[in-house]
């Protein structure tokens, strides 16, 4: 351990910390614009600057280890004024448009600002060439952008994508994908982890409220909301509620105050999406067990930036695939085609309006495989940023609302739904169903959570043998089944390796994007404090907990469903409306 005094205050921290780590032990925060944990530093910005006794230039607290006797300083006279003047420097090269820019009051910049007591710009002068690209799910504005240089780590070491690098030198500077091709056209997988690191309003998620504003103005149009299970774990942060609490009455009850027609969830269409997956998989085993053609290991299909990483990555593998379009979409199909007939409205009559964790999702909802019969499935895809945005633009005391319901028909959702929002949670919610299925018994209370899958770690495996079955499964009898989760395009592509190279153990494989799965998405609020991944996790168990239906064939509602109108999972309707194939 190291001995040292941060401010007059003694510290002992392990041998290795950051000077900056041994003030956060002294309880001390040094304010930064780029530092972001667990990963190499850049040390860019230069904001954590300190005062280190016997050293005759102030330090970066971020990348200087901290030595055995240091005496520092965190803000003395002479740090402060070189921040202010760092601060000041890096305003020269910024726009003042906090007014009217959307990270205004959630602007790393403008807080710091006011913390550093900054009353003017003193150094202005010539401004860095603005560049705005839009791509269905990102917009960069690069005249926002102060060089941190976060989003190259989100996407470089933690993603594992590195589609965003700083380009030129000096004053042309620039943080783009390489040769300054817009985002869209690179390997990008939008999963949008860029924006929840950006300090500024340099990388956001592409505006999605202008058109559902413009459908619910329109008294012709019925416009329909649903909300995806992640979003339930994270909203209640942007209104100061703590990390992890879960929201879902009062989320319902704000979407119908904001004036939408119908409020669905995507809690349905994920317990629909476990009757089609399951029954696909139990169609490949029984294929690849009987001297068949089945792709194995089949691998989950419903993250749109892993369908875009695989795709970019490992085009050769697209069979893999699980043909299920993702809940959402399949949430869209269902409304213009059943809920349309059910209540006489034109399919094209009918807004949906997806509420996500995710910023892919906005770019998949532009694919040409989600539509059917030339009706897009979803027409809108808001982030959980913005639908907080929505709820205070209608003045909502979102906090004091009453708890509410979804409507029916297609608002009812089982515990395995819950949990597809974290990682492991599809897989856990597909076994409780497979299970039942194949041996025609109840799965006991106590074996519903699959331990070795539970967890946010990045890759985890299971082997499961069955041991009975029921006569239409007697194949099945005595085969193990091996089961991996991973999440972060970082732990798909360890996966991918093996697959491509024939070396997979797997039968079944779920993969999301985002590290941690939808509850850690792309358009999830932005959250410092410490474990909230583990904290919004547990959120979602915690509604799966409190349920009485907690697997997905128990939701009365969508077998009356297949019942009245869908016919069989896997079926011919249930093909032309939930399953796609992608092709690159
Ligand atoms: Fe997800 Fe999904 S769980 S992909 O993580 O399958 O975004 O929450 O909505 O569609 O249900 C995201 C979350 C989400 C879909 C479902």
């Amino acid at each position: 351990m190291l001995h040292l005094t941060i401010n007059g205050k003694p510290v002992e921290v392990p041998e290795g910390s950051t000077i900056m780590e041994a003030a956060e032990a002294a309880g001390v925060k040094v304010p930064s614009l780029c530092h972001m944990k667990n990963v190499h530093q850049y040390g860019s910005c230069r904001i954590c600057v300190v005062e280190v006794e016997g050293m005759k230039n102030l330090q970066a607290s971020c990348m200087v280890k901290a030595r055995e006797g240091m005496q520092v300083k965190t803000h003395s006279p002479k740090v402060l004024a070189a921040r202010k003047v760092l601060y000041e420097l890096l305003l020269s090269n910024h726009p003042k448009d906090c007014l009217s820019c959307n990270r205004n009051q959630s602007c790393e910049l403008q807080e710091l600002g006011y913390e550093l007591g900054v009353t003017e710009s003193r150094f202005e002068g010539a401004m860095s060439k603005a560049k705005v690209d839009i791509s269905p799910s990102i917009t960069r504005d690069t005249s926002k952008c102060i060089l941190c240089r976060r989003c190259v780590t989100a996407c470089a070491q933690i993603q594992k994508v590195g589609a965003l690098q700083a380009q030129n030198r000096g004053f042309d500077t620039v943080i783009s994908p390489a040769m300054g091709l817009p985002l869209n056209s690179t390997a990008c997988a939008m999963c949008g982890q860029c924006t929840v690191v950006c300090p500024t309003g340099a990388l956001q998620e592409t505006d999605g409220l202008t058109p559902v504003w413009k459908a619910l103005a329109d008294p012709g149009k019925r416009v329909i909301v649903q909300v995806a299970p992640a979003v339930r774990a994270a909203l209640g942060e942007e209104f100061g509620l703590p990390c992890g609490t879960p929201v879902t009455g009062k989320m319902a009850t704000a979407l119908h105050e904001i004036g939408f027609d119908d409020v669905f969830d995507t809690l349905f269409s994920a317990d629909l999406t476990i009757l089609e997956e399951g029954t696909e998989l139990l169609g490949r085993l029984n294929a690849a067990l009987t001297g068949g053609q089945a792709a194995l290991p089949m691998i989950t299909s419903c993250s749109p930036g892993w369908i875009k990483h695989i795709e970019h990555q490992f085009p050769g593998e697209l069979d893999h695939l699980s043909t299920c379009k993702s809940p959402h979409t399949m949430m869209g199909a269902v409304v213009k085609t059943f809920y349309a007939e059910k209540t006489g409205t034109k399919p094209e009559d009918m807004f949906v309006v997806s509420v996500m964790p995710c910023t892919a999702k906005k770019y998949e909802i532009q694919r040409p495989e989600m539509e059917v019969d030339g009706i897009r499935d979803v027409d809108a895809v808001l982030t959980t940023r913005e639908l907080a945005r929505m709820i205070k633009k209608c003045g909502i005391d979102f906090v004091n609302l009453p708890e509410g319901e979804f409507d029916a028909p297609l608002g009812l959702g089982t515990g395995a739904a819950d949990i597809f929002g974290v990682t492991g949670g599809v897989m856990e919610a597909a076994l409780r169903t497979v299970y039942e299925v194949v041996t025609g018994s109840e799965l006991p209370f106590e074996q519903l959570h699959v331990t070795p899958i539970v967890g946010l770690e990045q890759v985890k495996t299971a082997s499961i043998t069955i041991e009975n079955t029921l006569p239409a499964y007697e194949h099945l009898k005595g085969v193990t089944v091996n089961i991996a989760v991973t999440s972060g395009l970082e732990g798909a592509s360890m996966l991918m390796k093996e697959v491509a190279e024939g070396t997979s153990p797997y039968h079944f494989i779920e993969v999301m994007g985002c590290p941690g799965g939808c509850i850690n998405g792309g358009g999830q609020p932005r959250c410092t404090e410490e474990n909230y991944r583990e904290k919004r996790a547990r959120a979602l168990y915690s509604e799966d907990e409190r349920k009485v239906l907690r697997k997905s064939h128990e939701n009365p509602d969508l077998m009356k469903l297949y019942g009245e109108w869908l016919g069989e999972p896997n079926g011919h309707l249930a093909h032309h409306l939930l399953h796609t194939h992608y092709v690159g």
